[in-house]
């Protein structure tokens, strides 16, 4: 049996990267608490995303709930349930009602002709999620939250390094939050960040992030979100290789395209205008009556051969019992399907072209 195939593998920089760029710490002692690896990564990052103010913290999540909470949002939040369950626990958590809005089914973001009926007097926000990547229809949301006066957070936690004609993803909306979990194109072993425009924001965030204190006092009710020193480090190295790897796995996915491309039953991610892609997922809905199987024979399929694609997003986070019976699915009958028919395949830089070519005609195999 050939070794087990996950459906990522995180990127790690060359060792003696990583112990050279932690040397320092053993002089200084100074391990957390916004230290000089800190504002060192922060600095590049913002270059590298291209965003005019970044704070970095712990993780996506807490990127995502603190900026909720910095941006002072109340009510209502027009969302997505076609996600990881901490878009809308981060919502929750903000004591924000979730309105979910449908996708559309060609690139898995919101649909954008289904928002304005959602729209309440409750409403303060649209909060949507560039998924596995794709950028969401960043124009017409903008529209709709100048004529209703909503903030717009995007959830940007796939989409490191994604650019849209020409502008870094982060610089979109009041704020966008990226996730450098070690599962995602860039990461920091755990880690996330803000993007935004304001300064007060960013002092308002900066506060919430260290206990909400200003000068050591708390004036805001805050947690502690602070990204460490040996985090930060491990994103100066990785960020160093993040153009190879984004290569990488380009490769791989035209791998994945090649084979599967206009299979009848199978489909892709769409290739999006204007949009430089990070490749950070390879997600293929399926068709049972035109491929023959379903998603769930597929993956059974494959884990025989010590292949574990996943099923990104399955269930929709509206159906997770921590939300009791609040939500119903059925009101968005678009990302109910694609929850049971899409599989997001192994993809990351190391992946060999011949693993790439064995999960395809283990696939392929699969139709009838
Ligand atoms: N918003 C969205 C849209 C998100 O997708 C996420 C996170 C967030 C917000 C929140 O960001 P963070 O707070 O996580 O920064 C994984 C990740 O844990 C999660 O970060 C990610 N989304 C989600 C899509 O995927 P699981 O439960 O599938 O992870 P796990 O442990 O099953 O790992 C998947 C595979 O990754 C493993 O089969 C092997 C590989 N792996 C995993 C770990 C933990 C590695 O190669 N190295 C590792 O250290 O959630």
């Amino acid at each position: 049996m050939n070794d087990p195939i996950l459906v990522t593998r995180s990127s790690m920089p060359p060792i003696n990267d990583y112990i050279k760029e932690i040397e320092s710490l053993w002089d200084t002692h100074h391990l957390t608490n916004m230290g000089e690896k800190h504002h060192a990564l922060q600095t590049r990052l913002k270059d590298y995303l291209g965003v005019q103010q970044i704070d970095l913290l712990t993780n996506g999540h807490m990127a995502l709930e603190l900026s909720m909470q910095a941006l002072g949002l109340t009510g209502e939040v027009i969302t997505t349930p076609f996600t990881f369950a901490s878009t809308t626990q981060a919502i929750v958590r903000n004591g924000l009602k979730p309105v979910f809005s449908d996708v559309n089914p060609d690139d898995f973001t919101l649909d954008v002709t289904k928002i304005e009926e959602c729209i309440t007097d409750k409403t303060s926000a649209i909060i949507p999620v560039h998924v596995y990547g794709n950028v969401c229809n960043i124009e017409e949301i903008e529209r709709i939250a100048k004529k209703y006066h909503l903030k717009v957070l995007y959830d940007a936690a796939h989409c490191f390094g994604v650019r849209y004609k020409n502008r870094g993803i982060g610089a979109f909306g009041d704020i966008s939050c990226f996730s450098f979990h070690a599962t995602k194109v860039f990461n920091t072993i755990e880690g996330g960040a803000v993007c935004f425009h304001e300064n007060c924001f960013g002092k308002k965030l900066s506060a919430l992030k260290n206990f909400g204190f200003y000068d050591g006092i708390a004036y805001e009710l805050g947690v502690n979100a602070k990204m460490n020193e040996f985090c930060a480090a491990m994103g100066l190295c990785n960020l160093r290789y993040i153009e190879e790897e984004i290569l990488k796995r380009k490769i791989i996915a035209d791998r994945y395209r090649s084979y599967l491309d206009g299979v009848s039953g199978l489909r892709l991610s769409p290739i999006q205008k204007d949009v430089l892609q990070n490749y950070a997922y390879f997600p293929v809905v399926f068709d049972e009556n035109l491929f023959g199987r379903n998603r769930d024979q597929v993956i059974e399929e494959l884990s025989k051969y010590n292949i574990f694609a996943r099923k990104y997003f399955y269930p929709l986070t509206s159906t997770f019992p921590c939300y009791g019976n609040q939500y119903s699915p059925d009101t968005t009958p678009v990302a109910l399907r694609l929850s049971h028919q899409i599989l997001t395949l192994p993809l990351y830089p190391e992946l060999d072209l011949k693993d790439v070519d064995r999960i395809c005609e283990i696939l392929l195999r699969c139709k009838r």
